[in-house]
């Protein structure tokens, strides 16, 4: 089981993307856990304030220390977590090599950022790894949190019907996934390559292997260190 705790000052974006599909199942088959904690609990004063400006002035607003420190341990009184995660688009680009990783761990702990980011101090003293989901920028990490639960999520044992089937992902072993078919085998003249109709598991699985490797070099050159 692994248990997933997302520190949001938007919650709402945090509700439909796991009440789907394969993360509904990895949820109601007891494997995966998803908790949004709205930091605005933890604001500061009447207006539960979780932002302020920036030292040293400066356009955008910085989300302040102790409201997150406050959410961070109320947390930890509970939860012993394996890594306290920062999405920011500062952080190291997520790959399939992270999610594999961070799927063996039990308890996560995911801080989305928001206006120009946290205080550093949160980030120097809580913080245990840093994600950005790619180079561009969000106006929040609550999608990035999404993406991040999802990725990670579907990997865990049980999750996907065919046990196989993460392991047939593109990236999974640095090559992209092979092209795929499903019927009629001809649909206005366009046909499904013969090999797949030939039963030939073999030769099937060269086809696909063969596949994906020209699909890798043509695409993605980059994968392919070796
Ligand atoms: Cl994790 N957060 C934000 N705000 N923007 C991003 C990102 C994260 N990753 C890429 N861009």
């Amino acid at each position: 089981m692994l248990k997933i705790d997302i520190i949001s000052v938007i919650p709402d974006l945090l509700t439909s993307p796991f009440q789907h599909s394969i993360m509904k199942r990895a949820r109601e088959k007891n494997l995966l856990e998803v908790n949004v904690i709205d930091l605005k609990n933890f604001g500061i004063g009447n207006y539960r304030q979780v932002d302020d400006y920036q030292f040293g002035g400066g356009a955008g607003m910085v989300m302040m220390i102790e409201p997150l420190v406050n959410c961070i341990e109320s947390l930890t009184q509970n939860t012993q977590y394996d890594e306290i995660i920062y999405l920011t688009p500062d952080g190291s680009t997520l790959n399939q090599k992270m999610c594999n990783m961070l799927s063996l761990k039990e308890n996560l702990l995911v801080i989305c950022g928001h206006y120009k980011g946290i205080d550093q101090r949160v980030r120097d003293h809580w913080i245990t790894m840093e994600i950005s989901i790619g180079d561009y920028v969000l106006s929040g990490g609550e999608l990035a949190a999404a993406i991040l639960v999802d990725s990670i999520g579907r990997l865990l044992p049980g999750v996907l019907n065919d046990e196989t089937s993460a392991l047939t992902d593109s990236f999974q072993d640095d090559l992209l996934a092979p092209p795929v078919y499903s019927r009629p085998a001809e649909f206005r003249g366009i046909k499904v390559p013969d090999i797949l109709l030939s039963g030939h598991e073999e030769k099937i699985n060269q086809w696909r292997y063969e596949s994906s490797l020209n699909l890798t070099k043509m695409k993605r050159p980059d994968l392919m260190k070796e």
